[in-house]
């Protein structure tokens, strides 16, 4: 042996040796763990080498506890933390097998609605090489119980412990800078917890599970179902009824909800070098049966997609900060959409090309009552099917047609697109489109993907029309949010023709689609001031569903004397007359700043007042979850432990429903696929 080696080797009877041993032996299964049981989508060189290095600085903080006792103490203490941790890596490998996401405190706090159904199949997942992450615990007591590593009684020096956490505190500080660099709004925003562990480490996401867990009990212990009756008092004094015109119109139908992915309301009849980017969506805004909205505005804040859906479909705000679908969509009681109308005998199902965890969408649907999510893992995917998060747009309407032909009839399907989403990529097969040419990199070739998006969906129009579900479905298209920031206002002002841009123009641009159409609805272009937030009571009302008594904060766009106030989630607002950013006012229809007269300002304050309100009264009723107290008529509170998303599942539980409900598009065609899609996506080729 060399000199070196033996050195090394009389190290290991010091406690300090021991220690780094174990912290190095703690570090590298992690790091596989990392490698071979989760998709943390690690991209780029710092995300590999924040994945290398992120186990450290726990391991020393934790590890580094038992530096501060002594004698076979230390020992017994480092290796009953290993085993804590270690046990907290095994039982995230098993869940994640199951739920392609880690654990979090609210799963396992399980009160009541939060149970997963893991019980039941844990033996079914448990792969018996699993355990082997114990390897290295099971090692370090052969060599202590054999003396091969001796036991040093000498005390460790306080000062050197110490030293030890500053070092770990300062290191976690390090690497929360340089993954926050990489990655802004990890903590506010939380994304995914794929991306906690990725960037983080699983004990650090671990930790902050715990909190946001804690925070979000204090707040619901402290609610009542006294909080309500403020909130019920402002709906009843806000609510308006249906449009007697159209209220029931679409009963029964089928309703196919597209969310078009960053898509703004100025594409539409946009041109490019003379070429529309959105022929097909042009044409279908412009259908006779299609009702349009010009001045439908998003309204949402950091939850960007997840803010759009939870207004989609629950007619409640996303909050100030963060995302209420990963901060209480696991937790909470929701009334939501899917949930509403499969107790009316539809099915209900959300198709993604992403995998499940983002946005929490795996435990958030379930809440909300989805019977059906198509994410990531129920479509094939070769590398050059996807780009940016997922599957690219065509392929993914084309895959998902295959589920839409089996789902029993009504149904509710919710598709989210994916590839008109910044930085806007796309390979050049499949970019036939010009740029534009601002001269800003982010904003240029939005209207590529745009295009692209157009494409996929005109491809999915056309399936819709061959199978048949066109002529018995409501279609619903919306633009979830921006897709260009306000920090681009050089390239927005040359987008729009402008040679500057106002914050009053900004707020318009903040417009995005809204399209339903039906066979023989009465279509055109409304002008009606609304935003996401209204979606649902409008399109409950045209599906007949009694809509007057839910705690559900928009209202029916089609309504007549609606207030048309639009509320943005900062608070600032655009009515008819006024667009207020800020302390300033402008003129609607002109963008002319207004200096108010004392009659507008009362006018103005009442707006705000309106607006105001109905933010905070939102936010009280998913922090306090509130709906846990109120029994909506008709509705039965939706158990989560009836609903599991995994792919050998989802496929089953369709296969059971052509015999059990025989009303799907197939059933109906004794089995047979109704109409040949067809795609010209070149990977396909
Ligand atoms: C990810 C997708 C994007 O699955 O929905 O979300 P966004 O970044 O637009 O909020
Ligand atoms: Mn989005």
């Amino acid at each position: 042996m060399s000199d070196f080696v033996k050195r090394m080797a009389a190290k290991l009877h010091t406690v300090f040796g021991f220690f780094i041993l174990v912290v190095v032996l703690f570090c590298i299964k992690t790091y596989i763990a990392y490698q071979t049981e989760f998709t943390l989508g690690v991209k780029g060189g710092v995300q590999q080498f924040l994945l290398a290095v992120n186990p450290i600085p726990t391991a020393l903080l934790l590890f580094g506890i038992a530096l501060y006792f002594r004698g076979r103490l230390v020992y017994w203490l480092m290796l009953i933390i290993d085993l804590l941790q270690t046990t907290w890596l095994f039982a995230n490998i098993i869940y994640y097998r199951e739920f392609s996401d880690f654990l979090s405190f609210s799963v396992i706090k399980g009160s009541g609605n939060v149970q997963n159904n893991l019980g039941k199949s844990i033996g079914q997942i448990i792969h018996p090489t699993d355990f082997l992450v114990y390897l290295d615990i099971v090692l370090l007591i052969i060599l202590l119980m054999t003396h091969v590593i001796r036991i040093d009684g000498r005390p460790f020096k306080r000062r050197y412990a110490l030293t030890m956490t500053v070092l770990a505190f300062s290191l976690m500080g390090a690497e929360y800078g340089m993954a926050n660099a990489d990655r802004s709004g990890l903590l506010t925003r939380t994304f995914d917890n794929n991306y906690l562990v990725k960037y983080l480490g699983l004990n650090e996401y671990g930790a902050f599970s715990i909190y946001q867990t804690q925070k979000q009990s204090a707040t619901r212990a402290h609610a009542s179902a006294s909080d309500l009756r403020s909130v019920e008092k402002y709906l009843k004094h806000n609510r308006v009824g249906a449009n007697p015109t159209y209220f029931g119109t679409e009963k029964g139908k089928n309703v196919i909800i597209i969310h078009l992915e960053s898509f703004q309301q100025f594409l539409i009849n946009y041109k490019v070098d003379g070429k529309e980017v959105t022929p097909n969506l042009n044409k279908f805004y412009k259908n006779q049966n299609t009702m349009s909205f010009d001045n439908f505005y998003n309204q949402v804040a950091q939850g960007k997609t997840s803010d759009a859906e939870m207004m989609l479909e629950n007619s409640l705000f996303g909050l100030p900060q963060g995302s209420a679908m990963t901060e209480y969509g696991t937790q909470n009681t929701f009334q939501a959409a899917p949930a509403i109308l499969d107790q009316r005998g539809y099915t209900s199902a959300a198709f993604h090309g992403d995998v499940p965890s983002f946005w929490n969408r795996d435990n958030t649907y379930k809440s909300w009552g989805y019977d059906y999510f198509f994410s990531s893992q129920y479509y094939k995917e070769k590398a050059d099917y996807t780009v940016g998060y997922g599957l690219k747009d065509k392929i993914f309407f084309r895959d998902s047609a295959k589920y839409l032909q089996q789902l029993p009839q009504p149904f509710y399907a919710k598709l989210i697109t994916l590839t008109n989403h910044y930085p806007y990529e796309l390979d050049k097969q499949n970019t036939d489109f010009p740029a534009t040419k601002t001269g800003d990199k982010t904003v240029d070739p939005y209207v590529q993907t745009a295009h692209y998006l157009d494409e996929a969906f005109g491809e999915f129009l056309t399936y819709l029309k061959e199978s048949g579900l066109y002529k018995n479905s409501m279609i619903v298209l919306y633009g979830d949010h921006y897709g260009i920031s306000n920090n681009h206002r050089s390239a927005i002002a040359q987008l729009l023709g402008k040679s500057k841009v106002t914050n009053y123009d900004l707020a318009q641009f903040q417009k995005v689609p809204l399209m339903i159409h039906a066979a023989g609805l009465k279509g055109g272009i409304n002008h009606t001031y609304g935003g996401e937030i209204d979606v649902l009571p409008t399109l409950l009302d045209l599906l007949g569903v009694k809509n007057t008594n839910t705690i559900q904060f928009g209202n029916d766009l089609l309504a007549k004397n609606r207030n048309q106030t639009v509320a943005f989630r900062d608070g600032d607002f655009v009515t008819p007359s006024y667009t207020k950013i800020g302390s300033t006012v402008y003129n609607t229809k002109t963008g002319d700043v207004i200096k108010p007269t004392a009659k507008q300002k009362k006018v103005l304050a009442k707006e705000q007042n309106h607006v105001t309100a109905e933010l905070s009264l939102s936010d009280r009723v998913i922090q306090g979850d509130l709906l846990r107290f109120y029994q909506l008529k008709n509705f039965k509170t939706v158990d989560k432990k009836n609903y599991n998303y995994r792919y050998v599942n989802g496929v089953k539980q369709l296969e059971q429903a052509q015999k059990k409900e025989p009303t799907s598009l197939k059933a109906k065609n004794h089995g047979k696929v109704t109409a040949t899609y067809k795609t010209d996506a070149p990977e396909l080729k």
